[in-house]
C-alpha cells in the first residue's frame, strides 16, 4: 500500500540521519548556549547541540514542548531574558517577525537579559527592518549579534546537514563555529553587514517556492489529464528534475501526506518578503508573484500548517 512507501522514505530518512551525524566531529564550545524556538527546525538544531555535547539552555512559548529536550540533557530558562542572562551565546529560531519581535522586545524577552558581552544569534528568517531592529537594540546594550538563517527543512535540521547563511559580528561567528559544525554541513560568513545572510535566504526560497508552485501545477495538471501520478512521480525522480525537493514533494502529493517539513505558511511569508525586496530594487519577479498567490490561497483553504507540498490543493481546486 501507499502508506509502505512513506514508512520505508522514514526508515531510510532515520538511517542515513545517524549516518551522518555519527560521521562528524565536533568538539563542543565550553561556552554556555542558550536555545529560543523549539519548532520543526529549532528541534533538529538542539538535538545536535545536545548530541555533540553542547551545554544547552533550551525556552519555548509552548513549555511542554521543552520536555523532551531537558530528558535529553538541556536545561530549561523560565523565559527568553532567563536564557540569555545565563548564557553566552542564544539562538533563535522561531516563525516570523511578529515572533522575533514578541521574544525580543516582550517581558522578559531577550533584551531585558542582554548586557555587555552577551552575543545574540537570529536563526529566524524574517525581513529585513525586524532583522535590523534587533541588531540595533541588542549592540546598544553592548551585546553582539550575527544573522544566520538557514536553508533546509526538517530532515536536513535533524541531520545536522543545515546550509548555515551568516552575517554580522565576525568574532561570534567564530565563536559559533562548534555549533554551526553540529547544525550544518556548511556555514558561509557573508559580511558585516546585516541583512546580507537574509538577502540570500529570501532568494534562496523564492527559487523553491517557484519550482514547489510548479509541481504542484503539474501534478494537478497530469491528475486532470489521466496520467497515473505514481508513474509521473517516478519518472521525476529519474530525470534530470530528480532533486531532494522534487523527489519528496511529489511523492508527498502522490500519497495525500502533508505533515509539515516545511510549513506552507512560512513559505507564503518567504515569497511575500523576497516580493518586497524585489520592489526595493524595482527587479520584476513575475514568477514569485505568480507563486506567492497560489501559496496565498491555500493559506486561505486552511493548508498554512500543512507542508508546502499542499499547495498542489490550490493548484488542483
Ligand atoms: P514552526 O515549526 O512553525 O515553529 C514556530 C516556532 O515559533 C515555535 O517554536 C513557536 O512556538 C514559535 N512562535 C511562533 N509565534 C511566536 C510568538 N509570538 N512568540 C514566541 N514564539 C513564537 O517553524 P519552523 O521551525 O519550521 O521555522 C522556524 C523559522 O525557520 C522560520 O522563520 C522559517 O521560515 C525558517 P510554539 O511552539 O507555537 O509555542
Amino acid at each position: 500500500g501507499l502508506g509502505d512507501v512513506s514508512t520505508k522514505l522514514e526508515e531510510y530518512d532515520e538511517a542515513e540521519s545517524e549516518e551522518k551525524i555519527s560521521g562528524k566531529t565536533v568538539i563542543p564550545t565550553p561556552l554556555r548556549i542558550g536555545f529560543l524556538g523549539l519548532g520543526i527546525m529549532g528541534q533538529g538544531m538542539v538535538m545536535n547541540l545536545l548530541r555533540s555535547g553542547h551545554e544547552v539552555t533550551v525556552w519555548n512559548r509552548t513549555a511542554t514542548k521543552c520536555r523532551e529536550f531537558v530528558k535529553a540533557g538541556a536545561l530549561k530558562g523560565n523565559n527568553p531574558a532567563d536564557v540569555v542572562q545565563s548564557c553566552d551565546i542564544t539562538f533563535t529560531c522561531v516563525a516570523d517577525s511578529t515572533a522575533v519581535r514578541d521574544i525580543m522586545f516582550g517581558n522578559m524577552g531577550v533584551l531585558d537579559g542582554i548586557s555587555k558581552g552577551k552575543c545574540y544569534v537570529e536563526m529566524s528568517t524574517v525581513d529585513e527592518e525586524t532583522v535590523q531592529d534587533v541588531a540595533d537594540a541588542i549592540m546598544a546594550r553592548g551585546g553582539a549579534f550575527l544573522e544566520a538563517p538557514v536553508c533546509g527543512s526538517r530532515v536536513p535540521a535533524l541531520e545536522g546537514q543545515l546550509l548555515i547563511l551568516s552575517s554580522g559580528d565576525r568574532k561570534l561567528f567564530d565563536d559559533c563555529y562548534s555549533c554551526f559544525e553540529a547544525m550544518g554541513k556548511k556555514s558561509f560568513y557573508l559580511g558585516n553587514e546585516v541583512g546580507t545572510a537574509t538577502r540570500m535566504k529570501l532568494i534562496h526560497n523564492m527559487i523553491l517556492g517557484n519550482i514547489v508552485a510548479s509541481l504542484g501545477e503539474g501534478m494537478a495538471l497530469a491528475e486532470k489529464v489521466g496520467i497515473d501520478l505514481e508513474d509521473f512521480s517516478e519518472v521525476l525522480s529519474l530525470g534530470s528534475l530528480a532533486c531532494r525537493t522534487i523527489n519528496h514533494k511529489s511523492q508527498a502529493i502522490l500519497n495525500g501526506r502533508y505533515e509539515a517539513h516545511f510549513p506552507l505558511q512560512h513559505q507564503q511569508k518567504d515569497l511575500r518578503l523576497v516580493l518586497g525586496l524585489g520592489d526595493s530594487v524595482e527587479q520584476p519577479l513575475h514568477l514569485a508573484a505568480a507563486a506567492n498567490e497560489l501559496f496565498k490561497k491555500a493559506r486561505r483553504m486552511g493548508y498554512g500548517d500543512a507542508d508546502v507540498a499542499a499547495v498542489f490543493k490550490a493548484a488542483n481546486e
